[in-house]
């Protein structure tokens, strides 16, 4: 896609874009992007572009500007979006990631000593299940916001290839969205499985075009190791079981990945590690979650927050990001995913699960 002429685009953009970074200043949104965007930090970048797609910073903060509720609020349309808008992705980064400067470098990959990880709850008092995801982009292709149905088309192409390919404990079936049943895709989603649709911070990012072209689900013949195909990333792969097993539930994302990376180039950069489209996924982009039930401890949400933000981990509902809690179920996770290895993140999740247990065990 050729850049469109600067001026005319900004333009366009420019009184829709002040309007509506006025009503973000003026509103209480608790977001990142609320924070540090500055009068002075968008005045510096409101009329820049990225030199290859011709991004522009409205592309940028669109999501956040339409959703005051967003906790983070922007996204990179393409890699060359961090490097252009730096003053802002910098400072969210920076606070996301919990003090990833401007002058620290994401090392590099290192899955780690895996004797290392345990079985989180072995009398399965606690947890109902454990999932370890990382995203990754596709090397020549931009994201979301400026692919085209072709790009969607050919990546969904060359994945059922490589899926083919899969061996082991890997096998199993691609499922694209197109020729889905609405029950069957709705099951999956309440299952856990599949990603959901019209979430409307991906839409207002423009991250859902040509939906539901491109986009789909492998799945192995246990459901125990997913890709989603051109959701956020255009690929997520997922380990996930019942019970607290975490080191085999890493161990089986470790060999997916390693199988799929054989065989396709994944988008990195030397101080971001692993591109993605948000930027709080970048580096490691790994999540490595439980559903847990701590009746104690949960009875006190300001207490429990507390406790898993002190040991850098983070809170979601049971049905994932901007969802609430349903039957007592927390989805706990590690925070931030850059400037550690990917072994470093893992440990910080499983130590911080271990000492919440301890808690809930002491109250
Ligand atoms: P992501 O993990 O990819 O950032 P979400 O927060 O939207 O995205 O979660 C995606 C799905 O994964 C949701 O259905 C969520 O409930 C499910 N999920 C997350 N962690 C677990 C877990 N430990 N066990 C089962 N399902 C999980
Ligand atoms: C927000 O700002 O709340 C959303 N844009 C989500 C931010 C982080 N989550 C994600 O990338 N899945």
């Amino acid at each position: 896609m050729a850049p469109q002429p600067k001026n005319c685009r900004i333009k366009c953009v420019s009184k829709i874009m002040d309007e509506s970074y006025n009503r973000l200043i003026q509103s209480d949104s608790k977001s990142l992007l609320k924070k540090y965007l500055s009068q002075d930090v968008y005045n510096a970048l409101k009329e820049e572009q990225t030199p290859t797609y011709g991004s522009t910073l409205m592309d940028c903060i669109q999501s956040g500007l339409m959703n005051l509720d967003s906790g983070v609020g922007i996204y990179a349309p393409d890699p060359e979006a961090y490097t252009v808008f730096s003053p802002i992705f910098d400072a969210i980064i920076e606070d996301y990631h919990l003090g990833f400067s401007p002058n620290h470098t994401h090392p590099p990959l290192d899955w780690g000593d895996l004797t290392a990880f345990q079985n989180l709850d072995p009398e399965n008092r606690y947890i109902i299940s454990t999932r370890v995801r990382c995203g990754r982009s596709i090397e020549g292709y931009p994201f979301n916001p400026c692919m085209t149905e072709v790009h969607y088309k050919e990546i969904e192409q060359k994945m059922t290839d490589v899926f083919r390919g899969l061996s082991s404990e890997l096998p199993g079936t691609y499922r694209p969205l197109t020729k889905m049943m609405r029950c069957e895709q709705e099951r999956l989603i309440e299952d856990h499985y599949l990603f959901k649709e019209g979430d409307r911070f991906l839409k207002a990012a423009k991250a859902c075009q040509f939906w539901p072209v491109g986009r789909g689900i492998f799945m192995n013949k246990d459901k125990t190791f997913l890709t989603w195909v051109n959701e956020e990333d255009h690929l997520r792969m997922i380990s996930m079981e019942p019970g607290g097993d975490l080191g085999n539930v890493y161990r089986r994302m470790i060999l997916g990945v390693t199988a799929i990376q054989e065989q396709v180039n994944f988008a990195r950069s030397d101080r971001f590690g692993f591109l993605t489209f948000c930027p709080t996924n970048l580096g490691t982009t790994i999540r490595a979650s439980v559903h847990i039930k701590l009746p104690k401890l949960s009875s006190d949400k300001d207490k429990m927050k507390s406790v898993a933000e002190e040991h850098h981990l983070q809170v979601r509902g049971t049905r994932g990001e901007h969802t609430e809690s349903e039957e007592g179920i927390y989805d706990i996770s590690n925070k931030r995913r850059l400037g550690l290895t990917e072994f470093e993140a893992l440990k910080e999740m499983q130590d911080g699960i271990l000492k919440l247990i301890t808690i809930e065990n002491s109250l």
